[in-house]
């Protein structure tokens, strides 16, 4: 078989697609590989999906449980999905298939914040793994498995599952071997140690993922490319997101509260997190660091220029474009790139440590500075807390940035009260739209709400927040964060009966 196979005794487990998903009972917990898009199995589950159809077509209800690094891809999420194919779900998913059936009620869906998930499934509290589908990027000769264009949840896959499918794709460049660092050193309470990260770039594990051979069920090869979204250029209110962004740092450093090089960045993805990777391609800052979740296009641009020295994280997120420029030069990048288990690359301890600049998306912010990141007019899930709570919390500088309204206007991003709360007043420090920066820190939850409306809600939205905030005043059961309890959510509620969140 195929030139990454280079351990005779996995050599010999190569089969089918469908053999491979053959093995995979009905009712199994499945533990799949993949991180937005990057390393997931790109056969199996689709093999699994079509068993699964053909059962429930011929009156035999088979569902499975998946498990996953974060949110995947249609081939594995979304056939699953499509074919009613699985009772639960977690962690993070962005699958449009997938969030219609957990909002229509026919899936179930644990969000859980994404370095918990390894140590959850280690403490027993998510039940047995049965089957582990893991793709990597090529199997050496001593049996050593060469991670793929993800780390995620594998290694606890690999380690905790009864048995083990893998996929081998050759799509990934053999570059990859050496740009991973996966630490064997996690224990649970009482007897964990420290995480010797001191540095972005500190390598404190081996570059592959081991798995003895036993355990290996079978091996399927495949050429396929990873889920590589396209890229869109940043639009005008992104690039204000930025703007105000950047001028903070600048700020800051001036203030001597960041240093030049600023400190490590973490950046979720999507449109705003690109515009400002964008930004600081052209700002004034050199020799940054990068400790954060995933590698997208604007992280990888920050790499080229020479402004990003050291990038750590735990999966690719890049649009076509860029992987075929990845892929082609991968070498280049083993230096200044590592791939971590996403236990590590969101690690507390190692996040509080360095000093993370946490810069995420949000669905809304209240005016006292809660977030919500995760659900519309409170009980739709968009996507999932991801690593957002694991950098919040213990970031240096904690960044939520969002448009300030959503559905062509009708919905105000700053309201009276969260419909859902992720992260809370305690967790927050700065909230950005495109109107201005809030700068929270230090401030009590009545000066919250001055700088959070003036800098921050959208103009046509402003009367309306700055009279219930007043009327608060005037008639709260307390006046520390003042409230009117009957009103507080009024705004959602007036979008689900009318269509909008606006009065006039
Ligand atoms: O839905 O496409 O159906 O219109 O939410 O919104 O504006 O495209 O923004 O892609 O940056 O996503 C919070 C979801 C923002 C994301 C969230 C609707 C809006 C649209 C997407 P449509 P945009 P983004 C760790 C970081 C949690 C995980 C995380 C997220 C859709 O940032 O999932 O932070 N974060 N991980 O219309 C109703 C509102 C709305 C709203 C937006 N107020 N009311 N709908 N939408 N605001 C690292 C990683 O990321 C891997």
């Amino acid at each position: 078989p195929g030139g990454r196979i280079h351990d005779p005794a996995f050599a010999r487990r190569v089969v089918s697609a469908e053999e491979a998903a053959a093995m995979i009972p009905g009712g199994a917990t499945v533990g799949m590989s993949g991180f937005t898009g990057a390393g997931h199995p790109k056969v199996v589950p689709g093999a699994l999906a079509r068993r699964i159809s053909a059962a429930n077509a011929a009156g035999e209800r088979v569902r499975v449980n998946v498990w996953t690094g974060a949110s995947t891809a249609p081939e594995l999420d979304g056939v699953l999905a499509e074919a009613d194919g699985i009772n639960l779900r977690l962690p993070y998913q962005s699958d449009p298939v997938t969030r219609a059936r957990i909002n229509d009620g026919s899936m179930e869906y644990t969000d859980i914040h994404l370095s918990h998930v390894a140590q959850m499934a280690w403490e027993g509290f998510l039940g047995p793994l049965d089957v582990a589908v893991v793709e990597v990027s090529g199997i050496t000769e001593d049996g050593l498995l060469i991670p793929s264009s993800s780390v995620g949840n594998n290694k606890t896959w690999l380690d905790r599952a009864e048995k083990v499918i893998l996929e081998v794709n050759s799509w990934q460049p053999p570059e990859l071997e050496g740009m991973h660092d996966v630490y064997y050193g996690t224990a649970l309470p009482p007897n964990r140690k420290p995480v010797r990260i001191l540095h972005p770039g500190d390598r404190i594990g081996s570059p592959y993922l081991s798995c003895p051979v036993d355990k290996v069920v079978a091996v399927v090869e495949t050429h396929a490319p990873d889920r590589n979204a396209p890229f869109k250029e940043p639009d005008d209110v992104s690039a204000r997101i930025a703007g105000h962004v950047l001028d903070f740092l600048a700020a800051e450093v001036r203030h001597g509260r960041l240093p030049q090089n600023l400190l490590p960045l973490q950046s979720g993805v999507g449109n705003i997190a690109n515009a400002v990777l964008a930004g600081l391609e052209d700002g004034p800052f050199e020799g940054m660091t990068a400790y954060t979740e995933v590698i997208q296009d604007g992280m990888l641009r920050l790499v080229d220029s020479g402004r990003l020295e050291t990038v750590s994280a735990t999966a690719f997120s890049l649009s076509p474009d860029a992987a075929e420029r990845f892929n082609a030069r991968a070498g280049e990048y083993r230096d200044r790139i590592v791939l971590r288990p996403q236990e590590i690359s969101n690690h507390p301890e190692v996040v509080r440590r360095l000093g993370c600049l946490a810069m995420n998306g949000m669905i809304e912010a209240d005016i006292h500075g809660n977030i919500n990141s995760t659900h519309v007019m409170g009980s739709r899930i968009q996507n999932g807390i991801g690593g957002s709570g694991d950098f919040a919390r213990n970031g240096y500088i904690s960044f939520f940035l969002s448009p300030s309204t959503a559905k062509g206007g009708a919905i105000s991003s700053i309201v009276p009260m969260v419909s859902h709360v992720d992260h809370t007043e305690h967790d927050v420090d700065v909230i950005v739209t495109e109107y201005g920066l809030a700068d929270l820190r230090g401030l009590s939850p009545k000066q919250r709400v001055r700088r959070i409306i003036d800098n921050c809600a959208h103009p046509d939205f402003r009367p309306a927040l700055e009279d219930y905030h007043r009327r608060a005043m005037a008639s709260s059961y307390g006046l520390h964060t003042p409230h009117l309890l009957g009103e507080a959510l009024s705004w959602h509620t007036r979008y689900l009966e009318t269509g909008t969140m606006r009065t006039d």
